[in-house]
């Protein structure tokens, strides 16, 4: 038996000595990954349960005797979790993405390094790649999906908290097609309490300061990583941010495209070079009743 077999919920049950049950109740919360067959059975592969067993996620019964026959226990450290993680987006194997990440956040990473040191420097391996010519644009792509299926499916988990803080809006500027960076910097505001309305790429600045009005945020971030017309940005930015302190409302500013020059000719409430600067800022706001999760317990089966 090797990590690539795929075993059923029946067999996962046995492993782990839970119910059946509980098993199928794991994988429709989408913490244990499977693949469903075209009888719609679900499959769960060796290697993910064995990862989950070992980061303490699901219980290991009669689990750890294969581990010594299987694949070692999967890296906390952000290098080689960030080269993991480029191995998977390369591969296009969204399964592997999602566990690695997973597996990173209950091992306690804090969501502002995982975005700082394992997807930003997975994403700027890639596009030099792509830069390099060593793959097509269409591989550049598919990772680029990959890795934001992935993160979404981590904010599934992030957001599902009941989130009482502050309101933030955020997006990215007309133009700018760029979804990571701002769909972390909207993660990084969940893990600590901050409810949240990400608008994503390429919305113009006047929008912003229309749901500035309406919505009344305390907080607005703005990530830029291409600017079509820089001029015409930063006077449109400059309404904006005019509307914004009109308001009370404080801006958050950063990314790729944000060089000294633009930047010194921007008024703005914060600037970071990475989302761990935003997260100490977003804290100095709004301390979380809960404090950001850091290695979350392991889950409970019906018995326990
Ligand atoms: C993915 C990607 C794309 C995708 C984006 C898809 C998507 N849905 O997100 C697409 C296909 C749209 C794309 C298009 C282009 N791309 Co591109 N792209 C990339 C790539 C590979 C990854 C960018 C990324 O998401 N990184 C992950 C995030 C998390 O990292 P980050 O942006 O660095 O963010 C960090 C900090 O900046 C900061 N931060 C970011 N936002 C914020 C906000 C706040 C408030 C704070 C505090 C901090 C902060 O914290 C983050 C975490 O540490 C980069 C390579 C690279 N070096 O990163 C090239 C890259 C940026 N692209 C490049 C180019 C040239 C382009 C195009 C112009 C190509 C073309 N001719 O069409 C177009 C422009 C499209 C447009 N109009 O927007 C070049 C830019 C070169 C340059 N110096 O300007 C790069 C560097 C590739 C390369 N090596 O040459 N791209």
């Amino acid at each position: 038996m090797n990590e690539s077999h795929y075993i059923s919920t029946t067999d996962v049950s046995k492993l782990l000595d839970v119910s059946v049950t509980t098993v199928k109740r794991w994988v429709d919360d989408g913490v244990l990954p499977a693949h469903k067959t075209v009888g719609g059975h679900r499959k769960i592969l060796l290697a993910d349960l064995l990862r989950l067993a070992q980061l303490g996620i699901v219980p290991s019964a009669r689990i750890e005797d294969l581990a010594g026959r299987l694949t070692p226990a999967p890296a906390t450290d952000p290098a080689t979790l960030s080269a993991q993680y480029l191995r998977a987006l390369c591969d296009g194997d969204a399964t592997a993405a999602h566990t690695l990440l997973q597996g990173a956040c209950h091992a306690g990473l804090p969501i502002e390094k995982i975005a700082d040191e394992v997807v930003a420097p997975t994403m700027r391996a890639l596009g030099h790649q792509w830069a390099t010519g060593a793959i097509d644009v269409y591989q550049e792509h598919l990772g680029t999906s990959v890795c934001l299926t992935a993160l979404k499916e981590l904010k599934t988990r992030l957001a599902g908290k009941e989130n009482d803080g502050p309101l933030a809006i955020g997006g990215c500027p007309e133009h700018d097609h760029y979804r990571i960076a701002s769909l972390l910097a909207e993660m990084v505001l969940l893990d600590n309490g901050w409810r949240t309305r990400n608008f994503s790429g390429h919305t113009p600045l006047l929008s912003f300061a229309r749901a500035i009005v309406d919505l009344k945020p305390r907080l607005l971030w703005l990530s830029m990583s291409y600017f079509q017309d820089v001029e015409r940005f930063l006077a449109e930015y400059r309404e904006l941010y005019r509307v914004a302190e009109e308001n009370g409302v404080a801006v958050a500013v950063g990314g790729l495209a944000l060089t000294d020059s633009i930047r010194a000719r921007m008024p703005y409430t914060f600037y970071g070079d990475t989302l761990s600067h935003f997260a100490a800022f977003a804290r100095s706001l709004h301390r979380p009743v809960r404090p950001p999760r850091r290695g979350r317990p392991p889950l409970r089966s019906e018995a326990g």
